[in-house]
């Protein structure tokens, strides 16, 4: 028997330089059966049944079964194994086996083991355990929880989903941009800016690329999408707020009208959406989401509709008030009894929109929208005030100081197209998608009022 550090290998064993090759509990195969096979993972637990006893070794792609019958197996590597606590890190060189008794169809009968990690025990969570847990702890030991299918499956498809956009963004000529992220001033309002020390400056995390991509609109960038951290310091604890989200955003120059941008949007959620209907199955089963493709086109609906629609429900919108969490979610329910889970909400009061959104002359309205789904905003957006005197003057409307902005009027003074855009929560179109209960489930390590670390 030699010991390398943790490692046991029999005499006559395969020394670590040759080691056979590596599968996962996804790649076995028949044709590994009666080979000599290395897996690593994580020990979700041991089974002793006298004569026999199991590991079942969980890596990212599902489990494995490692079978131990007391007779046929080194004693040493018997014993490690089968005295290891829960969640430790092993590698286990052995022989693959079909066997109709395993889960995957398959075993492997060990005749080495590496414990690349003892686990100290007992486990602040359980991760094979089906026990409900509170939030809280499972954010506190996140390392933990993530070792959960189900939870790593919703990451799974972030990723795929982003894949998706960015294919079909790309195709449509789109261009990938990164503006910066300490900002000298907000403009998505001051409630929720975060101060930064910046040298002897005040400066801020930006809670947008607003005026950056729109300065990108006069450089001739014309189509271009950021998808990158945004910072809002949100001093309410809901399921749909945090304070650091991923914000997809994007930006078109010479457009005809807002509708351009509408149909973008449209047809890039179709095409993710279908693609991880598509591609996602394995991870969706694991998350247990029954995903739709909305129905298209989606209806659009004024500022002025939805007041009206919740008012016939009983629900009183003053009007130029915000629709509210509540408001969403009951209109949610109106559009999905007429089978339509996203749809437009467009033309909100100019009063409620931001300096930057392009106002509907003649009218308190504005060249705004928002997307909503299944009863949540995940996007909003609109046509761009492009002229350079009328934005100067919907900012002092707004109460804001034109001086403080002049890197972004500069560059509407030189030659600035008509431009619109949106942005769209990145985690809240997961949330929505998957039906999560809470936007968290979408983030790896949330950030929120209570919550900075992990
Ligand atoms: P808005 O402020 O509506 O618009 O934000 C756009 C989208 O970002 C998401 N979002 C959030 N997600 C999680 N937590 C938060 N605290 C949070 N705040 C916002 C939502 C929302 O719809 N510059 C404009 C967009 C544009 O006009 O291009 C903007 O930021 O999904």
């Amino acid at each position: 028997m030699t010991y390398i550090n943790c490692r046991c290998i029999p005499e006559g064993g395969v020394p670590m330089s040759e080691r056979p090759p590596v599968r996962n509990s996804g790649t076995v195969s028949k044709d590994d059966f009666g080979r000599e096979v290395t897996v690593k993972g994580w020990v979700q637990d041991v089974r002793n049944l006298g004569g026999i006893s199991f590991v079942i070794l969980r890596d990212r792609f599902g489990i494995i079964q490692i079978a131990m019958p007391k007779k046929k197996t080194p004693p040493e590597v018997f014993d490690i194994l089968t005295n290891l606590p829960r969640e430790s890190v092993v590698a286990v060189e052995g022989t693959a086996k079909e066997s109709t008794q395993a889960k995957m169809g398959y075993e492997v009968v060990p005749n080495a083991v590496e414990v690349l990690s003892r686990a100290a025990s007992p486990l602040p969570l359980g991760v094979a355990d089906k026990v409900g847990v509170e939030i809280e702890t499972r954010y506190n030991n996140r390392y933990l929880d993530l070792r959960k299918p189900e939870i790593r499956a919703v990451f799974e498809i972030k990723s795929l989903a982003l894949d998706l956009i960015d294919a079909f963004l790309k195709e449509k000529d789109f261009i990938e941009v990164f503006t910066p992220k300490i900002v000298a001033s907000g403009a998505e309002g001051g409630a929720t800016l975060f101060p930064v020390k910046y040298f002897d400056k005040e400066a801020y995390l930006a809670q947008s690329p607003q005026l950056y991509k729109q300065i990108l609109m006069s450089t001739g960038l014309d189509q271009v999408y950021e998808i990158a951290p945004a910072f809002r310091a949100e001093p309410s604890d809901t399921i749909r707020h945090v304070s650091e989200f991923i914000s997809f955003d994007g930006e078109m120059a010479f457009i005809e009208s807002q509708r351009d941008v509408l149909d973008l949007i449209e047809g890039c959620m179709q095409a993710m959406i279908e693609g991880v209907i598509d591609r996602g199955q394995k991870s969706l089963e694991l998350v247990g989401a029954q995903v739709n493709l909305p129905r298209v086109p989606y209806p659009v609906l004024t500022y002025s509709d939805a007041v009206g629609i919740l008012a016939s429900e009983g629900m009183e919108i003053q009007e130029g008030e915000d629709l509210g969490t509540e408001g969403e979610k009951l209109l949610g329910e109106v559009m999905s009894s007429r089978g339509n889970e996203m749809y437009w909400i467009i033309e909100y009061p100019e009063a409620s929109k931001p300096f930057y959104i392009m106002e509907k002359d003649g009218t308190p309205f504005s060249h705004s929208f928002d997307l909503d789904y299944n009863g949540q905003e995940i996007a909003s957006g609109g046509q761009r005030e492009h002229r350079h005197g009328r934005l100067v003057e919907r900012m002092r409307k707004k109460g804001l100081d034109p001086s403080s902005f002049e890197f972004y009027l500069n560059a509407f003074a030189y030659g600035m197209p008509p431009h619109g855009g949106w942005g769209l929560g990145l985690e809240r179109l997961i949330q929505k998608m998957l039906g999560l209960a809470n936007i968290r489930e979408a983030i790896l390590f949330p950030r929120d009022r209570n919550r900075l670390t992990p």
